[in-house]
């Protein structure tokens, strides 16, 4: 899969890492990042993020390179989602979905499958559902990925209902965890927490305090 990386300096913030660790991202949601697109701008345009004159070389790499997906380096309003598709005729995601996607499909456990799944929603919430059926062929695509997929073809009716399943399904998982957390501190076991940033390290600690073997990749 083919992607257009499309990022708006504003000048300020580390702007060159944020696009390198966008690049990073799409690599690990199995995109090949192909082109880069860069514009500067005082202010996101309203209806495209992106300047007219920007978005028409998109459109330009898209046919030339054969492009599939075009992944904005922020979050686009929904309107703002759906201008993009319409004129480029591809999928566009921004980097919020491309998180998400990256994190659904890195996710083990039950409680952090349920998180990514109810973050999805979450975000897909706000999104113009209906507006992706012209793209609902490309379905294996990045960012329809996860849990989160299944709701492309439902209302928002039913999503806020499946909000609702997973956040009562979270609050139980949190009552479970509360009661073997008191089990441990009767039993007096020592327990340590590792918390960080994604790709800070905690699990090549964890490995080598435990020899666990759990998953440790950049
Ligand atoms: N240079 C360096 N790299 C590290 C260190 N600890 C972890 N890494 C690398 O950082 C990446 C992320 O590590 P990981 O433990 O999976 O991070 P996690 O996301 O916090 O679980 C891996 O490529 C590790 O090899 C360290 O102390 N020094
Ligand atoms: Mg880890």
């Amino acid at each position: 899969m083919r992607a257009a990386l499309a990022g708006v300096e504003f000048g300020k913030g580390d702007f060159v890492a944020s696009l390198d660790e966008l690049s990073l991202l799409a690599s690990s949601a199995g995109a090949v990042p192909t082109v880069t697109i860069i514009d500067k701008r005082s202010s996101p345009d309203a209806s495209l993020f992106i300047g007219s004159g920007k978005e028409q070389e998109i459109a330009d790499a898209v046919l030339d390179d054969g492009l599939d997906i075009v992944i904005f380096n922020h979050t686009l309003s929904p309107a703002q989602q759906c201008n993009l598709e319409r004129v480029l005729k591809v999928r566009v995601l921004d980097r919020t979905s491309l998180i998400l996607d990256v994190l659904a499909t890195r996710a083990k456990s039950h409680e952090g499958k349920v998180q990514v799944e109810l973050a999805q929603l979450q975000h897909l919430a706000t999104r113009p559902i209906r507006g992706w059926t012209h793209l609902e062929r490309q379905k294996d695509g990045i960012g329809l990925r996860g849990p989160g997929e299944t709701q492309l073809e439902t209302d928002r009716r039913l999503l806020g209902d499946r909000v609702k399943v997973l956040r009562a399904r979270l609050e139980k998982l949190h009552r479970q965890h509360d009661t073997q957390r008191r089990a441990r501190r009767r039993s007096s076991a020592i327990s340590i927490s590792l918390v960080g940033y994604t790709n800070a390290g905690k699990s090549i600690l964890f490995n080598a305090l435990t020899k666990a073997g759990v998953y440790a990749a950049d």
